[in-house]
């Protein structure tokens, strides 16, 4: 399992942390998605050899939200 710490942009109420929480957890190869509102980061716990930074990236975008490079 791998950590990677993604900053997000547009995040900016509890909604929006649960929107993005769900829209990771759940998902193949993720064991644990972690969003904290004061800091914009997601914390995601995954399995490299089932998704990786990209597939991490699409899936907080499709929530209607973008990734800081
Ligand atoms: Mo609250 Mo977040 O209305 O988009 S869910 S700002």
């Amino acid at each position: 399992m791998e950590r990677i710490e993604l900053t997000v942009e547009g995040m900016t109420c509890g909604g929006c942390v649960n929107s993005i929480q769900n829209a990771l957890n759940g998902r193949a190869g993720i064991s644990n998605a972690a969003a904290d509102l004061e800091s914009k980061v997601v914390t995601i716990e995954f399995d490299p050899a089932v998704i990786q930074r990209a597939g991490l990236v699409q899936a907080i975008e499709e929530a209607g939200f973008d990734v800081a490079a």
